[in-house]
């Protein structure tokens, strides 16, 4: 089959690759962006792009018989997921040993599914976990390009106030305070403004109508609607879709050849492709790139990437779990599905957690408080790839540091508030912190590890990793704006030293 080239390639469309499609772009150089997952761009049979949650389809999941959403029961009955046809859907789970891991597949990558929580992290911990990278630069120009680019907005706090559609974070707000625990608001891409209008009832509900994580059909500024538009719009950026990267390797002339294969909607390989380039973007994300980067070189392809190259994994200390409040501390049937406000124990030394109150937005009162806690879990795994595939050698162990650090915070809220935890919510009533999933993979190939201090892959010139596994396994909030402004910070860097004529 003839070989496509083209001067620059970006592997996946998520946070990371689409800032480098972006900078690329504008810095006038041709780019192809490959995707293995779909473009959401046009309508199901019922008029709309995504499903939402409570009645997930074919475009749930990515090929599954049965949708795998993060909470397995509801009042320990099987109501929550639901049989599927397979089909290229949005949302993959992930299955390793120990850890199951949440991602988004399509042009747009995890922007298409998370819950737009815009992040910026405590400049003292970021520079704890990169201690190599210039702080107040990134604090002084990467964050804040990051956060415009996204277009990051804050929910107006007296309309907070006062709606129903939030009433289930101010109950856990209280029950916070009621602890002596402080609460913060937490910046979103989620435009706000619609968001009013949804409860107003003059836009379409897409927050106030249970979708999230199998896709928004409004409101959300994924990465399609800002950085992978824009890309498009310097008329360098070209996108295939469908198109799963298989492997890297070198030609004699210093080009990098890619090998793909393009699926169809049943999973298909239809055919397999050939590509060169001269500089190689990587942004499939912690697992895409590790996987790429490992596989290669288990045939031989990279034989000279550095050692540490899997290594430096973590779920961001994420642990799931839910409390049940008292009969009068009502949480509300109308429960907007994104999330506006955190719990920061972060400076309690003794045990760090940032835990975000999450929705359960079900139609009905059912007087759970759900959060995410990002705990400072200082547990690291490392892939490796082999005749199985992708193999993670995370343990249970590691993961109850995680539950058991969510756990001390959670105990003292539910003892100042005479509350216990919900049973009813994970498949088993012995399994109240669902710790072996996470929405936020990071590391596996780390910065100034298993690259140099910008993101260049150690070993070879004009390879670079842009995505979330850059990130040593922890950051202590919510990853995206970080993985965004990294991505920043690289291509600046790498358009004026690398690619000058
Ligand atoms: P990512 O966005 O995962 O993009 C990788 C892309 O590459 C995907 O589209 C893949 O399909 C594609 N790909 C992978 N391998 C290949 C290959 N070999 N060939 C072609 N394409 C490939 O990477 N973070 C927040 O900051 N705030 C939140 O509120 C939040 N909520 C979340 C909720 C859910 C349900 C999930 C799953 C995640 C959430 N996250 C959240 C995490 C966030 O979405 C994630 O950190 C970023 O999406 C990671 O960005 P990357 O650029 O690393």
């Amino acid at each position: 089959a003839a070989v496509e080239s083209a001067p620059a390639i970006v592997v996946g469309s998520g946070y990371g690759a689409s800032v480098a499609a972006l900078r690329l772009g504008q810095a006038g150089i041709r780019t192809l962006v490959l995707e293995m997952g779909r473009l959401w761009n046009t309508a199901g049979p019922d008029g709309k792009v995504f499903c939402n949650t409570a009645n997930p389809d074919q475009r749930s999941m990515w090929f599954r018989t049965r949708t795998e959403a993060p909470l397995a029961t509801f009042l320990w009955l099987d109501v929550v997921n639901k049989d599927v046809s397979p089909y290229p859907g949005v949302l993959d789970r992930v299955h390793f040993d120990h850890m199951s891991v949440f991602v988004g597949r399509g042009v747009g990558g995890g922007s298409l599914v998370n819950g737009s929580m815009a992040v910026t992290p405590l400049q003292s911990y970021f520079a704890e976990q990169f201690p190599t990278v210039d702080t107040a630069e990134m604090y002084g120009t990467y964050f804040p390009r990051a956060r415009a680019m996204l277009g990051v907005n804050t929910i107006d706090p007296a309309w907070f106030e006062s709606t129903e559609w939030y009433k289930f974070t101010r109950v856990s707000r209280k029950h916070a305070q009621n602890t002596g625990l402080k609460t913060t608001f937490v910046p979103s891409v989620y435009d706000f403004g619609y968001m009013q209008r949804e409860a107003a009832g003059t836009a379409t509900k897409s927050a106030l109508g249970q979708e999230v994580i199998y896709g928004n059909n409004f409101g959300k500024k994924s990465l399609d609607k800002t950085y992978l538009a824009s890309a498009l719009g310097t008329g360098n950026v070209t996108i295939h879709t469908m198109e799963k990267v298989t492997g890297i390797s070198r030609a004699g002339d210093g080009s990098w050849v890619l090998s793909a294969e393009r699926i169809d909607y049943s999973g298909a390989v239809v055919e397999t492709k050939q590509y060169s380039c001269t500089y190689l973007f990587l942004g499939g994300g912690s697992l895409g790139t590790s996987e790429l980067l490992l596989r290669s070189r288990q045939s031989g392809t990279l034989p000279a990437l550095d050692a540490s190259v899997g290594a430096g994994w973590g779920p961001n200390g994420n642990t799931m779990l839910g409390r049940a409040n008292h009969l009068w501390d009502t949480v509300g049937a109308n429960q907007s599905t994104m999330p506006v406000m955190g719990i920061d124990d972060w400076a309690n030394t003794d045990n760090p957690v940032f835990a975000e109150i999450a929705p359960l937005p079900t139609g009905l009162e059912h007087w759970v408080s759900l959060y995410l806690a990002i705990t400072k879990n200082p547990q690291r795994a490392r892939f490796s790839y082999g005749s199985g595939g992708l193999s993670l050698d995370w343990s249970g162990a590691q993961s109850a540091v995680s539950s058991g650090m969510a756990k001390k915070l959670f105990d003292r809220i539910n003892s100042a508030n005479s509350t216990i935890y919900r049973y009813d919510l994970f498949g088993s009533p012995s399994r109240v912190f669902a710790d072996d999933f996470t929405y936020h993979p990071l590391g596996g190939c780390v910065l100034g590890k298993a690259t140099d201090n910008y993101g260049r892959v150690k070993g070879y010139s004009r390879l670079y990793v842009t995505d979330g596994s850059l990130i040593p396994g922890n950051i202590g909030v919510n990853p995206f704006v970080t993985i965004t402004a990294l991505a920043e910070r690289t291509m600046a860097r790498v358009l004026v030293e690398d690619t000058a004529p």
